[in-house]
């Protein structure tokens, strides 16, 4: 069966289910707020759940509170191919983040009912927990889980600023399923998102051909001074732990800087304790992320934040203590799914190019246990992780046209296998 070359999803259906979903967790700049497992994650959950079985699919949720919804197909002894994303925002998320790869999944399967085509597998559309790693750090955690990258008991334990734990609030939204994490195999699994980068902006691309997912380590910083008075204790004696860590921020910086282009190095959550204008801090907590396209340059920075901590700290007099909380080498995808999104783009005439993952993704982890690749689609300014992200209907459903016909090219490509073609 070769694929027509002219099936197009229906471009309106896919860009109203995106802003509908949208208004679960809008804000006033035009994002979304919808933090993992809060009320609106489960709110857009529910909202998932009802659209997918609409569609004639069945749900399945695992005890990480991934959530499955299968099309059946000719053969539905076969592993599902898989289409893969997430819901959950950042606290100043855009609507596309995540969400065009989910939606587009269901838009797929509603294309695929719309012309009664039935694949030779079955299909699956996955919503994968906390991929952003805002609220319970890491990131990519409930896909890491399923990849086996990390225990359940881990991810359950993980606690937000505010001491709530993860496994506490999946149970409290009611999205603990039965089925154990890990236990679903696919036969591929692809990702549609937005690049959140400017290259594909800037060369007049409309198809990213994600070919891997750069390396990143997450670090954690307690620097420990001393409380006093903000009048009365002279500069030479003070244990300021909040000058300490604004040197070691920008540490951070010029660090990331010295590894560039390639390399970056972020500092985006920091706390001061007892955080009062005329108490000089005592102690600040905050996060580092560094990231490059080679795993040995990511090790490079770390270990040259580590002295340059313990330099600033000696001289600063505090305490400082660093823990790394992830690490996520950089990923190679497969190549016969990168040769997929290719002939799709070809096929439909959109210019693409090969391009590697700055941010990271559930396809990241997943690709340790099936064979997966990634779509990307250009936005504006290459601007994501903020409110005024934007990509155009044309680009999604462009994206969401290539996204179905790999998965369709990958379906014939098994089943052809299968009769030992
Ligand atoms: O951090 C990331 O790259 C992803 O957005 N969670
Ligand atoms: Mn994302
Ligand atoms: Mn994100």
């Amino acid at each position: 069966m070769s694929i027509a070359a002219n099936i197009t999803v229906n471009a309106e259906r896919l860009w109203d289910t995106i802003m509908e979903t949208a208004r679960i967790g809008a804000t006033p700049k035009g994002g979304i707020k919808r933090l993992t497992l809060t009320d609106l994650d489960r709110q857009v959950r529910d909202w998932f759940r009802a659209a997918c079985e609409a569609a004639g699919c069945t749900v399945t949720i695992d005890d990480m509170g991934n959530m499955f919804a299968r099309r059946p197909g000719r053969d539905n002894t076969l592993p599902p191919i898989a289409i893969g994303s997430h819901l959950d925002t950042q606290p100043t998320g855009g609507k596309f983040d995540g969400v065009i790869g989910v939606l587009s999944g269901l838009e797929a399967i509603r294309t695929l009912n719309d012309l009664q085509i039935e694949t030779n597998a079955p299909i699956e559309v996955v919503n994968w927990t906390n991929e952003e790693g805002s609220r319970f750090a890491p990131a990519m955690l409930c896909s890491g889980v399923f990849a086996g990258v990390f225990p359940r008991e881990f991810a359950d334990s993980r606690e937000d600023r505010e001491g709530h734990r993860f496994g506490e609030e999946l149970d409290r939204i009611g999205y603990r399923g039965t089925e154990t994490c890990g236990a679903h195999k696919f036969g591929a699994h692809f990702e549609l998102h937005i690049e959140q980068g400017p290259i594909l902006e800037a060369e007049g691309k409309t198809i990213g051909i994600v070919t891997g997912v750069q390396g990143m380590r997450w670090f954690e910083v307690n620097v420990t001074g001393r409380e006093s008075h903000a009048g009365s204790t002279p500069m030479s004696l003070r244990h300021d732990a909040m000058v300490a860590a604004a040197r070691m921020i920008v540490a951070v910086s010029d660090i990331a800087r010295r590894h560039g282009p390639a390399g970056v190095g972020t500092v985006g959550l920091v706390e001061c304790r007892p955080n009062s204008r005329n108490v000089i801090p005592g102690s600040v907590f905050f996060s580092i992320d560094f990231r490059h396209p080679e795993d040995s340059a990511v090790a490079a920075m770390e270990d040259e934040m580590r002295r340059a901590v313990a330099e600033i700290a000696a001289a600063d007099a505090v305490e400082a203590a660093v823990e790394r909380v992830w690490d996520s080498p950089a990923v190679r995808f497969n190549d016969d799914c990168i040769g997929a999104v290719e002939r799709a783009a070809a096929a439909q005439g959109y210019p693409a190019r090969r391009i590697v993952s700055g941010a990271g993704h559930d396809a990241a982890y997943v690709a340790r246990v099936a064979p997966t690749s990634m779509i990307f689609v250009p936005c504006e300014g290459g601007l994501s992780h903020n409110e005024a992200e934007k990509t155009e209907k044309d680009q999604v459903t462009a994206g969401a046209n290539v996204l179905l016909r790999a998965v369709l090219d990958t379906d014939q490509r098994f089943a052809e296998r299968e009769r030992g073609g």
